[in-house]
């Protein structure tokens, strides 16, 4: 059989990345830190570029040429969102800043009918962007927040799921891939047992949407958010999917212009769907580099992207799990990410002397501090991979721990 790495061309994929040439303490940069954002390709780098250049102007009120245009490249980016994760409609997809505030606009903008007592159920591995939303809405309003623990190999445990998500859940929020153990959690499944309890199914889809198909429908997720830096796209620019039915019941988050229908100075109608939601001047040359992003990523295939994740993280964890105290987090099933220690050193250790090498990976608490205290370390080490990745770098990596383990003499 054919790998992906077969299928894929990953030299010429690796030229659309010009900082990929570039060079670190005279080595060739490594990046190993693509959970934390991606690479952007020149294909993005080009269209903002010719976006400036040519037609920038404000979306939604100029009925000049350049606003045409702007408008329409603007809304074209919803619509390959949609198409991306098998929405039913633009009307779905609302841009915001990053999955960060796709989560805090759930949380803001849901809840209105909740009371003192109802339960939120969250599970341990979230990362903060899914936890202090919550957490601060359970304190201000007297809820009650649960957490779905994980077992010994980084799943979220079974019993835990069913214990935690009851008729008193009215949310269950989790993510679809952990940023720091790589899980890969069963979301239709949950959203199952959430909407048999009348709850609602929120999805911290920031790891996983770059690197795998998503079918927002087949996992019947009532919300589901990521951000655009994390798969090829600008900063500045993240999605909420929502259900239409529940977007259209739910206040705005934010107001001002362009989210309204009327103003007068009695009251306010309001926009449409999706611009119900997105108020003021919006991130456009972002929105424009979003969709230039995903069409990269659908001209490649999610198939072979997430088979290609999957050759490079089985590839490292084999030769890291070969390394003398060096252990591994998570469980064998994994998105594209391997946090680990190395026995005896801090974290941040092994991630500066990797980076007089060249190789950038992140070291710390992966904004999963509650997850620190379960795992019982205050920090680890994580590469975190992507398309133009190579068993090569890999390998340059693994060479970089040894040399990490001479410098500590362990
Ligand atoms: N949820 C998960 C699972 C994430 O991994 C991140 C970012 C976020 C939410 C927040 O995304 P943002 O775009 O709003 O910042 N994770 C990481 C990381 O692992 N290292 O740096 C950022």
């Amino acid at each position: 059989m054919l790998s992906t790495k077969t299928i894929l061309d990953i030299e010429s994929i690796r030229k659309d990345f010009p900082i990929l040439q570039r060079r670190v303490h005279g080595k060739p940069l490594v990046y190993f830190d693509n959970a934390a954002t991606s690479q952007k390709p020149k294909q993005v780098i080009e269209a903002m570029e010719f976006y400036y250049k040519n037609y920038n102007a404000n979306i939604h009120r100029s009925i000049h040429e350049l606003g045409e245009e702007a408008t329409a490249k603007f809304e074209e980016a919803h619509g390959k969102i949609a198409d991306f994760i098998k929405a039913d409609s633009y009307q779905n997809i609302i841009f915001t800043k990053n999955t960060t505030e796709s989560l805090n606009l759930v949380a803001y903008s849901l809840t209105a009918g909740l009371k003192k007592g109802d339960e939120i159920a969250v599970s341990q591995m979230e990362h903060h962007s899914n936890f202090v939303p919550w957490q601060q809405l359970a304190k201000q309003r007297g809820l009650k927040l649960k957490f779905i623990k994980i077992d010994d190999e980084g799943k979220l445990d079974g019993e835990s799921i069913r214990e935690n998500i009851t008729k008193k859940t009215k949310i269950v929020s989790l993510t679809h891939v952990s940023n720091v153990l790589g899980t890969i959690n069963p979301i239709g499944e949950i959203a199952k047992i959430a909407h048999e309890n009348d709850a609602l199914m929120v999805v911290d889809g920031a790891q996983a949407a770059p690197h795998m198909p998503i079918d927002v429908k087949k996992l019947d997720a009532d919300f589901y958010a990521f951000s655009g830096h994390k798969m090829l796209g600008p900063t500045g620019i993240g999605v909420l999917y929502g259900k239409k039915e529940l977007l259209e019941s739910m206040q705005p988050f934010l107001y001002g212009g362009e989210m309204i229908r009327e103003v007068t100075f009695d009251g306010t109608s309001f926009n449409e769907l999706p611009w119900k939601f997105e108020a003021g001047t919006m991130n456009i040359a972002e929105g424009v580099g979003l969709g230039v992003a995903i069409d990269y990523l659908t001209k490649i295939g999610m198939n072979h992207v997430q088979g290609r994740d999957k050759e490079l993280v089985s590839y490292a964890v084999e030769k890291l799990s070969e390394v003398d105290g060096v252990t591994i987090y998570g469980p064998k099933e994994r998105g594209a990410v391997v946090s680990f220690n190395v026995d005896n050193i801090h974290a941040h250790d092994v991630a500066q002397i990797l980076d007089s090498e060249g190789v950038a990976i992140r070291a710390g608490h992966h904004c999963c501090m509650p997850l620190m205290s379960v795992l019982k370390v205050p920090a680890t080490a994580r590469a975190s991979f992507y398309l133009y990745n190579t068993e090569q770098e890999i390998d340059a990596f693994i060479n970089g721990i040894h040399k990490v383990k001479n410098v500590f003499g362990v």
